[in-house]
């Protein structure tokens, strides 16, 4: 039994996030999706509503844990027992900030090996701080994230 975790913020969850995640889940026989409590950073979205809107937006995949961790990525990784953490790239940017984290992960824990998986070109674009950013100004973010994000990016407008 091969088990995947993916770790992020998702603050918010985006439609490259969602894709990322069908596809892991795809791979293996359990993928968990690891938000993070951030520390030092206050999230538009707190814990709660990001595990809350990750479970809505997967409810129909099964093979899925949504759940939320702090601390060390490896520590995470161990503690459930998984083989192997996944990650995306969208860029050269993205591969240059993920590899010494994939190595430094691997050299704390030889059990969290890191796999990067390519984000398809219509998502590639995207990413939280973006929508986040876009949204704020009033832009269109529609075709960034799922329906059910965009509704509630609505009710945070309003407060
Ligand atoms: N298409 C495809 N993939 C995407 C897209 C997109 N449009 N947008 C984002 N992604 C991928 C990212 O590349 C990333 O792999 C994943 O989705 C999550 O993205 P984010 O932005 O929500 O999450 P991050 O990158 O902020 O998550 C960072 C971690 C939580 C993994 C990191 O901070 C961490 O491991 N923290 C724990 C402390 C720790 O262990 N630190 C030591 C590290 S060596």
């Amino acid at each position: 039994m091969k088990t995947a975790v993916f770790p992020g913020s998702f603050d918010p969850v985006t439609n490259g996030h969602l894709d990322l995640i069908k596809r892991s889940a795809a791979m293996f026989d359990k993928l968990i999706v690891g938000v993070l409590v951030n520390i030092g950073k206050v999230p538009l979205f707190s814990l709660e509503e990001r595990v809350e809107m990750l479970k809505e937006l997967t409810k129909e995949i099964p093979n899925i844990e949504i759940t939320s961790f702090e601390g060390l990525l490896v520590d995470f990784v161990e503690e459930k027992n998984a083989d192997v953490i996944v990650r995306g790239l969208r860029s050269a940017q993205d591969f240059s900030y993920e590899l010494p984290l994939a190595q430094a992960n691997y050299k704390m824990n030889t059990n969290a090996d890191t796999i990067f998986l390519a984000t398809l070109p219509e998502y590639s674009y995207i990413s939280s701080s973006g929508v986040k950013e876009i949204y704020r100004f009033g832009g269109d973010i529609k075709r960034m994230v799922p329906d059910f994000v965009f509704d509630k990016l609505q009710t945070k407008k309003s407060k």
